[in-house]
């Protein structure tokens, strides 16, 4: 995309938001790529080195909870430190400023949270990995509680000190049910926005990838912003391909800027 056309679609975007009585944001990996967090599907993505660990395994064998914990204090010591990036800083400012009424998130990561979105405003449809819960009691339990654990064990992934149960991150892996308040929001917000805006997704997760549908089905206009092509990029209004945090940086100093 050239600088050109990349202005063009900012100042539709500023339009649509202009214009928008409730505009939702709907965020993807894509997001956190520039704050140094791989996503799943990118060339080099987490996919391509490690395939997740499906619900079921997780749940049914010790050797496959020691595996993702083990992947997963190897992933906070490459990328835990990371902060918001460009594109989380536009959205807190555009929520901040009553432009956007809400960020449904396919992210584990806690960036929206570190960049100010208060929790009112943030449905995390997968989950969060920055803390854990005991799959039969629901108990939280903080990571290093985790870490001190599997530690002094020689890397055994621990159970729940109240039940006895599985400890697994907070978040919802392939083959787990989606959490129903989270998705009873999401449906909630997509089906009354006039302004639905993808970024950085893929959308290929089901159910999550229904939500654009939903929303323009209801009547919304849909944008999506992504580097690369979507199954969804034709019934779009806005097809913005580029890098996120290019297209969003001048929204940081909120919508009137530049108009
Ligand atoms: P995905 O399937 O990996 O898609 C990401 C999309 O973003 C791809 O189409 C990329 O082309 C695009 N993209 C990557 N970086 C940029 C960039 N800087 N600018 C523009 N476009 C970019 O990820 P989805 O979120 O669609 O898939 C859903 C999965 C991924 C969810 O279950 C997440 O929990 C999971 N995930 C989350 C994280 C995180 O929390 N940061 C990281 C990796 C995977």
């Amino acid at each position: 995309m050239s600088e050109r056309e990349l202005k063009a679609a900012q100042d539709t975007l500023r339009d649509f938001l202009a214009q928008a009585r409730s505009a939702v944001a709907f965020t993807g990996a894509g997001l956190s790529t520039e704050c140094g967090i791989p996503d799943f599907r990118s060339p080099g993505g987490l996919w391509t080195q490690n395939k997740p660990i499906p619900f079921d395994v997780f749940v049914a064998h010790q050797a496959a909870r020691d595996e993702a914990w083990r992947r997963k204090f190897a992933m906070d010591a490459a990328f835990g430190a990371a902060t918001p990036g460009r594109g989380h800083t536009a959205l807190a400012r555009l929520l901040a400023d009553g432009r956007l009424r809400a960020i449904i998130t396919q992210n584990i990561d806690g960036l929206h949270q570190a960049s100010g979105v208060p929790d009112a405003a943030l449905v995390e449809l997968h989950g969060n990995t920055t803390y854990a819960t005991c799959l039969d009691c629901g108990q939280r339990h903080e990571l290093d509680w985790v870490r001190s654990r599997f530690e002094a064990s020689g890397g055994k992934a621990p159970f729940c000190e109240a039940c006895e149960g599985p400890v697994k991150t907070a978040t919802i892996s392939f083959g787990q049910a989606m959490p129903v308040a989270e998705m009873a929001r999401a449906d909630k917000l997509s089906r009354a926005c006039d302004l639905f805006i993808v970024i950085g997704s893929s959308l290929v997760v089901y159910p999550a990838a229904g939500f654009p549908l939903i929303a323009k089905r209801a009547g919304a206009r849909l944008v999506i912003i992504n580097r690369e092509e979507t199954d969804f990029d034709e019934m779009a209004d806005l097809v913005v391909r580029a890098e996120i945090g290019d297209v969003l940086e001048p929204f940081i100093q909120g919508v009137a800027a530049n108009a």
